[in-house]
């Protein structure tokens, strides 16, 4: 196999397995984002193909080379489903739930991180690249490093990272931290992920740390730097007013109204099934509000497209119990025959029927408890071509950071969530469109091909000084 100058390390290979044996391009932004840099570099891409025990030998994809990594069912069960989203996911998100600390867990996780560094490690060639992504892998930049020092290596971090003082509790603190530090660019969705870190850092290991850099101390008494910084993901924005401006998906998000009654407003809710994105407090506000007579059923319908996602994972087993709950009580509530207060999709859809919805709703709510960046109020401001439509956004999103025109909200305050929706629903179209206006230009100039440019070339710079 010859290896590669440039080498991506996520958790998923960016294809699934489809019926027939075949592959197909998992859609995402990170790949979109990354598909130039693959091409150009004839990069290679190091991932799980998204089934336990699947044995396979690297193949080529669309001109990637893809390196599978085999994981045991017992291996998707302790470091997938386990450590990464039972223990660092609630973790990292606040402790919205509570995170399960448990060795074997731990020990799965270093074993599996292990695995994807060896495969890295094989993968690149002498002084090449590897960009290692997201919570899954946070040991992967210091094992490389180690057995291979003349590699530069970037991580990108997709969801927040916590305030020391809940930092604090992950029993293997001081190791996680370790382990990022192995890259020469740490980047993070904001400032204060950032800034989270490297206090950290200085807490657990009494590094320097100045401005964005770390003063990082080796084995041989010199010093290495490493960059921890902010580097705001976004969308393949050009994509999303393509597919706004098909005629088809017009008409269909047309349909989708008088599906629902033509109600006077549409609101919308987008996430996958997670107890981050406060779908749960959003239908608290929303029943709360009709039951005031504040909104009607004859006027408003909320849409809520619930993705399932970790169904393994006991604790979405039990908030899909709660969501749907809720949404059967108020739609009992309120529904008559000819109109429904939640039409609620426990589905996952193409991106085209999504666009179709981004373009029926009015209004689109993300009151997310806590949310790296939220790429759906990014999906939703690059589909209004039309500059009609308000986003409701929560300050918890990382999102809230570059979208300030959006009606801003704290989704732990009822009272304010009701008060914002309401606002929404009652903006002037001329209000409308300038805050619409302001939020696509900051989507439209800021894309996920900046993102990664942005990323690649910190990380060639970093690279340059990064001794003495
Ligand atoms: C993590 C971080 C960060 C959802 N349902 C369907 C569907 N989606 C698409 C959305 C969007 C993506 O999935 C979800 O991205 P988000 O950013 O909203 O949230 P997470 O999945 O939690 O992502 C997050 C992100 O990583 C990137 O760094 O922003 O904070 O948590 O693109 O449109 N797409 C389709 N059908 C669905 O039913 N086609």
């Amino acid at each position: 196999m010859t290896a590669a100058d440039f080498v991506v390390v996520a958790n998923r290979l960016p294809v699934d397995s489809d019926s027939d044996g075949g592959w197909r391009h998992s859609p995402g932004g990170l790949v979109t984002a990354l598909e130039p840099v693959m091409r150009s570099t004839h990069g290679a891409w190091v991932g799980w193909p998204g089934k336990p025990d699947m044995e396979l030998e690297p193949f080529d994809f669309d001109g990637t080379r893809l390196i599978p990594v085999t994981l045991s069912a017992e291996d998707v069960e302790l470091y997938y489903e386990g450590f990464s989203n039972d223990t660092i996911w609630p973790l990292y998100h606040d402790v919205i739930a509570a995170p399960r600390y448990s060795r074997p867990l731990w020990e799965a996780y270093v074993q599996v991180n292990r695995r994807f560094a060896d495969a890295a490690a094989e993968a690149t060639a002498h002084n090449g690249t590897v960009w290692v992504q997201d919570y899954q892998l946070q040991l992967v930049p210091a094992m490389l490093r180690e057995s291979r020092p003349d590699l530069t290596i970037g991580y990108f971090h997709h969801i927040p990272f916590p305030a020391y003082g809940l930092y604090s509790q992950l029993p293997w603190r001081r190791q996680v931290v370790e382990g990022l530090l192995g890259a020469d660019v740490i980047g993070f969705q904001r400032v204060a992920d950032a800034g989270n870190f490297a206090r950290a850092v200085r807490r657990l290991l009494h590094y320097e740390t100045r401005a964005s850099g770390i003063r990082v101390p080796q084995p041989d008494g010199t010093i290495r730097r490493a960059l921890a910084k902010a580097f705001p993901i976004s969308i393949d924005a050009a994509s999303y007013i393509e597919l706004a401006g098909r005629e088809d998906i017009q008409a269909r998000a047309r349909e989708i109204r008088e599906g629902l009654g033509n109600p006077a407003h549409v609101l919308l809710g987008v996430d996958r099934l997670d107890y981050t994105k406060g779908i749960g407090h959003r239908l608290k506000a929303f029943g709360e509000l009709l039951a005031e007579g504040r909104l009607s059923v004859e006027d408003v319908t909320l849409v809520q497209v619930a993705s399932p996602s970790r169904e393994r994972v006991e604790t979405y087993a039990h908030l899909r119990d709660e969501i749907e709950l809720t949404v059967g009580r108020i739609d009992g509530d309120f529904d008559t025959v000819g109109h429904t207060a939640v039409r609620y999709l426990h589905q996952a859809f193409p991106r085209e029927e999504m666009v179709a919805f981004f373009l029926a709703a009015d209004v689109m709510l993300v009151t997310a408890l806590r949310d790296g960046m939220n790429l759906v109020a990014k999906e939703y401001v690059a589909s209004r071509t039309d500059n009609h439509g308000v986003l409701v956004l929560s300050e918890f999103a990382g999102a809230y950071d570059e979208l300030g025109r959006a009606v801003t909200v704290n989704p732990h305050d009822i009272e304010g969530l009701k008060d914002a929706i309401m606002q929404a629903v009652n903006m002037p179209a001329a209000e409308q469109r300038r805050r619409m206006r302001s939020l696509r230009r900051r989507v439209l100039e800021h894309d996920v091909e900046d993102w990664s440019r942005d990323f690649l070339n910190a990380l060639a710079d970093a690279r340059k000084g990064a001794t003495g």
